[in-house]
């Protein structure tokens, strides 16, 4: 692949990983500035937006260069959604859980869409990152990503500008980046500099080489939807708690909405729905449960959330298995 911007200069040159998973950083409705994390696979580049632009091209019917102070003028929309790391594409069945909950703000990618004509031969969209390097030993001359058309179709899928208010700083994107809420972070291009229109998957280290998940039965699938997940924000691991009647809560979340959390105190023996708020847009949701320990000592909290379309958190083997906490009991 041929470069099709200038090469802005890099902040900081290769992988950025900034990332608190400590549960007490989801503690806030939506995540507070010193608890966002951020993910770069080749480095972070300093975008001037005096001359900074996009194109829309491909398969459409008349190519669109947008600036900035162009992208102004379209109807703007914010879009509260989870947001979460896929993890590490060398190792995609370990859980991490790098999530956060935040308010975007920019254009839905619909509007752009019109404005340009799609052709009806187009499937795919394809996103470009400015940034340049190499990631696990491969040389990279974008980053790049795609998106079925039919999650663009379906709404919300933004070019954002703005993170909770605030214009997005370098690392998270600036001037502007795609969003896909529901999607798995790495297909939220940072530093945007063009969408294609296309009839089949872009060829690529981060599109068909990384981050496709075997997939039971043989064969591979992108890692686009977000799988069912669930984490305690309380107990911490390793808490220390008394052995009154306690409420145990934290947050689920999934492309479509949780449907149901289930707790189980006893080692995954036996389980027990918890409350589960509804879903606000995209947002993460908020379950909790009283607990009143049975005995003192050590103690073992597990979670499981399932979606609106039946898929369940598997108990081990993937990205998105079932949490557990252990947590000691005091008489
Ligand atoms: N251009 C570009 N966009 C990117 C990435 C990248 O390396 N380059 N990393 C992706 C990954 S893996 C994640 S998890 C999210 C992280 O977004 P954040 O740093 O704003 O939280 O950005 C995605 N978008
Ligand atoms: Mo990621």
């Amino acid at each position: 692949m041929e470069r099709i911007a200038p090469k802005p200069p890099l902040e900081t040159d290769g992988l950025v990983i900034k990332a608190k998973v400590e549960p007490r950083h989801l503690q806030e409705e939506v995540s507070d500035a010193a608890s966002l994390f951020v993910l770069a696979h080749l480095g972070v580049p300093r975008v001037d937006a005096s001359d900074w632009a996009f194109d829309v091209c491909g398969l459409v019917k008349r190519k669109l260069t947008l600036s900035l102070a162009d992208l102004m003028t379209y109807p703007q929309v914010s879009v509260e959604s989870f947001h979460e790391c896929a993890g590490n594409p060398l190792d995609p069945t370990t859980p991490l859980r790098i999530v956060s909950n935040v308010v975007w703000r920019g254009v839905d990618v619909r509007q752009l869409l019109d404005a340009v004509g799609v052709d009806s031969s187009a499937t795919h969209l394809w996103a470009y990152g400015l940034e340049y390097g190499a990631f696990a030993g491969s040389p990279v001359t974008h980053y790049v990503k795609d998106v079925p058309l039919s999650r663009v179709e379906e709404g919300d899928v933004l070019i954002a500008h703005a993170l909770n208010g605030a214009p997005l700083s370098s690392e998270h994107g600036y001037p502007a980046r795609l969003v896909v809420p529901g999607f798995y972070g790495t297909n939220s291009v940072k530093w945007l500099c063009r969408l294609e229109l296309a009839s089949d998957r872009p060829k690529g280290l981060f599109t068909t080489q990384l981050y496709n998940d075997n997939v039971e039965g043989g064969g591979t699938r992108p890692v686009w939807a977000v799988e069912p997940e669930s984490i305690f924000v309380f107990p911490e691991p390793q808490a220390k708690l008394s052995s009154g009647a306690q409420k145990v809560w934290g947050r689920a979340w999934s492309s479509a909405p949780v449907a149901s959390v289930d707790v189980s105190f006893d080692g995954g023996v036996s389980w027990q729905a918890a409350e589960v708020t509804p879903r606000r847009q995209r947002s993460w949701q908020t379950f909790s449960i009283r607990w009143q320990p049975r005995s003192a000592g050590a103690q073992r909290l597990q979670c499981r959330a399932t979606d609106a379309a039946g898929r369940t958190q598997p108990l081990a083997g993937a990205r998105n298995a079932v949490y557990s906490v252990d947590v000691m009991v005091e008489l």
